[in-house]
């Protein structure tokens, strides 16, 4: 067993992800699958009786996001009393919770709770740009892990998996600030950068054809589960057979680091229909004292990063997309500008007048 543990934590070091596979009881998962779709069905429902047509709803089901390609329940806390006892077993099974101290400490403390369904809508790749991923490479926040876990198949590619880039977790930054592959390109202040640099982006090229050529994703059939470090350059591949396959995903931190944003815990009477090991991730929403040597992989991982300095490419990748950034804000004063200039005269001529 302590050279199981070793092994997957060292894979988990190099890869920053690993697939358990064939560890939970088959009945449970399908309970739990059942349970879940329940819930998704009924927050659906819901929506259509009531002609809800935002993204974001409160209902029976708790708080659900309904996009294009995705529906997701946030926080699904003792909804599916199956799905918390697979938790449990997760966070109790000699294996998987040996590999967890090893990755991230003695105790943790859960930030998310969330389903996810895919709708089954094509979710395809963008057309310009170099990214794979309708969603794109990002980061989560600094020191999140997660723990996700299969309620039904998802192979790979195209089914809208997570997709992956294995020892990413090294890399410098992240991508989705710093780098310039795909959609969406979004300047600090939130405002649409000018697309032409998507086109017209040779380091981010050069960069994004070495990762897109190392990514992989989290496949998996249901009941498989799988760690990962939030660090990993990730997003979400396609989806283009129509596949509704749903996942579950924690967002987890060790738990004597602070959160990075307010984390309400869920009420009394949720925790207290919850099984004691997610009962108490659930309950940690501050940071608690710290009883252990410090020397985690997501320590290590981060000491690794603090004592490297980035490769060419990506300081080559990092300048292209400031360059962007700074045009696409020069841009957008220069259209203000312009806009301000010209409308004392609004409506006066022909070619500004309203349609
Ligand atoms: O949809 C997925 O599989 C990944 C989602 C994700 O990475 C995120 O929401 O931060
Ligand atoms: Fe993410």
């Amino acid at each position: 067993m302590l050279q199981q543990i070793s092994d997957i934590s060292s894979e988990i070091e190099r890869n920053g992800f690993y697939v358990f596979k064939n560890s939970l009881e088959p009945q449970l998962v399908d309970k739990a699958r059942a349970e879940i779709q329940a819930w998704l069905d009924r927050d659906i429902r819901e929506r259509q009786d009531g002609g809800v047509e935002a993204a974001w709803f409160t209902g029976d089901a708790g708080i659900s996001i309904l996009t294009k390609p995705t529906q997701i329940l946030l926080d699904a806390y003792a909804k599916s009393p199956a799905l918390d006892l697979l938790v449990e077993q997760v966070l109790s099974d000699p294996l998987s919770s040996g590999v967890l101290k090893q990755l991230a400490g003695e105790n943790i403390k859960f930030r998310g709770y969330n389903v996810q369904r895919m709708t089954g809508e094509p979710d395809p790749r963008p057309m310009i740009g170099i990214s794979p991923n309708p969603h794109e490479w990002h980061r989560d926040s600094p020191g999140e892990f997660g723990i996700a876990l299969f309620l039904e198949d998802i192979p790979g590619p195209e089914n809208g998996a997570t997709s992956l880039v294995p020892g990413s977790h090294y890399f410098p930054y992240c991508p989705r600030w710093n780098c310039l592959f795909g959609p969406p390109f979004k300047t600090k202040e939130g405002r649409g950068g000018l697309d032409f640099f998507l086109r017209f982006n040779i380091a981010n090229r050069m960069l994004g054809r070495r990762i897109n050529g190392r990514a992989t994703g989290a496949y998996g059939k249901q009941g498989d589960f799988y760690f990962f470090i939030n660090d990993v350059w990730h997003g979400r591949e396609p989806n283009m057979n129509g596949r509704a396959g749903i996942k579950f995903m924690i967002g987890a931190f060790p738990a004597d680091e602070p959160f990075p944003d307010k984390v309400v815990p869920p009420d009394e009477e949720t925790l207290a229909k919850l099984p004691p090991l997610v009962r108490k991730a659930a309950s940690l929403a501050s940071p608690a004292p710290s009883s252990e040597t410090p020397n985690t992989i997501l320590q290590r991982v981060r000491g690794h990063r603090a004592e490297n300095a980035p490769a060419n490419i990506f300081k080559m990748a990092q300048y292209e997309r400031q360059f962007a950034e700074s045009l696409s804000r020069l841009a957008y004063k220069f259209s203000e500008g312009m806009r301000t200039l010209t409308s004392p005269f609004a409506g006066r001529f022909p070619w500004s007048a309203k349609s």
